[in-house]
C-alpha cells in the first residue's frame, strides 16, 4: 500500500516537471529538459536530478525503474513519453489500481 503512495507521489512530481517545462513558455518537453548533456536519454543521474526538488533520491530511482521499460538504465524519449502520457490518460494506472 505504501508503495502506490510513493509511485502516486512520483508521478504527480513527472506532471509538475512537466507543467514547469511548459511554463517557461518555449515548450520545453519535459524530456529535454531532463535531458542534460543533450544525448538523446536521460540517465538515472539526469532523472533524478530533474526530479530532486520534487522527490527524493529513492523515490526517483523507483521512478526511474518503473519508466525505464526496457530495464537499460537510460529513459528514451518515447519511454519518457509514454509514462507521462499513461499518467495523464490514467485509464491504465486506475484500472491497475482497483
Ligand atoms: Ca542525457
Ligand atoms: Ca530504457
Amino acid at each position: 500500500m505504501k508503495k502506490y503512495l510513493f509511485l502516486a507521489a512520483a508521478s504527480a512530481a513527472l506532471f509538475t516537471l512537466e507543467a514547469n517545462a511548459a511554463e517557461g513558455g518555449k515548450k520545453k518537453a519535459p524530456f529535454a529538459a531532463a535531458d542534460t548533456d543533450n544525448d538523446g536519454k536521460v540517465s538515472q543521474t539526469e532523472f533524478v536530478a530533474a526530479v530532486k526538488n520534487r522527490m527524493d533520491e529513492t523515490a526517483a530511482k523507483a521512478k526511474f525503474a518503473e519508466i525505464d521499460a526496457d530495464k537499460d538504465g537510460s529513459l528514451t524519449r518515447r519511454e519518457f513519453a509514454g509514462a507521462v502520457a499513461e499518467k495523464r490518460g490514467g485509464k491504465k494506472k486506475k484500472d491497475e489500481a482497483k
